[in-house]
């Protein structure tokens, strides 16, 4: 039988920044289906004690993914939001570190906002707290340089020190997540979800 939703924690973020890894990290669950993009629009869900965690499709252009499909993806996610974020206690935004400013700086050369700058004001408008992973750590060199860039192309004026209860520079793949995971906690044990998270 499914169980009732009560919750929903939500990730999202590009293709490829590391969603499905940090996921794991944190729920100890394999979400990954190895699916190909721009295949499905399908998010992955699981559901803890009434708490559902929510794998949102990566939006973004991705290689071999026409524009099209991408529209869709983007379409789904801001749907979904906007019809679940009574229960939404947490949106988890992801963003590759080490991809971020270059990503952000071509979209800015057309003169359109860049994809993830739209996403995170449009998650910021709801009344659940947005906490925004920068993942990929391990492969940034100067990470209180970028960090700070992310602050303020972010809307959260720098230093980036100011906004650790937002920011969390992380690498899923090295399990290097305590900082998000313990505000996750602190947020879904105040919500009465205390002791999903190890
Ligand atoms: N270097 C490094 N690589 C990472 C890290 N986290 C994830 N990756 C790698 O990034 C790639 C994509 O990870 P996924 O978790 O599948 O990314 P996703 O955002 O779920 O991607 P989609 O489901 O396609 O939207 C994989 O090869 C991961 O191993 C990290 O912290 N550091
Ligand atoms: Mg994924």
């Amino acid at each position: 039988m499914n169980q009732k939703i009560l919750a929903e924690v939500v990730f999202a973020g590009r293709s490829n920044v590391g969603k499905s890894t940090l996921f794991s990290d944190l729920f100890g669950v394999d979400v990954r289906k190895g699916r190909k993009p721009g295949t499905t629009i399908k998010p992955n869900s699981i559901n803890l004690k009434g708490l559902q965690i929510t794998d949102l499709p990566g939006y973004g252009f991705i290689q071999g993914v026409s524009r099209e499909f991408s529209e869709r993806v983007k379409d789904f996610i801001v749907h979904y939001i906007e019809n679940y974020s009574e229960r939404i206690l947490v949106a988890i935004q992801v963003i590759d570190g080490r991809s971020f400013i270059e990503i952000v700086e071509r979209w800015e050369k057309r003169g359109e906002i860049p994809i993830d700058i739209e996403m995170h004001q449009f998650l910021n408008d709801f009344d659940f707290p947005v906490f925004l992973a920068v993942n990929k750590m391990d492969r940034v060199e100067k990470k209180d340089y970028l960090l700070n860039i992310v602050a303020q192309k972010m809307g959260m004026i720098p230093p980036w020190t100011n906004w650790k209860h937002r920011i969390f520079p992380i690498s899923a793949k090295k399990g290097e997540t305590e900082n998000i995971r313990k505000a996750l906690k602190k947020v879904l044990a105040d919500k009465g979800f205390g002791g999903i998270l190890r």
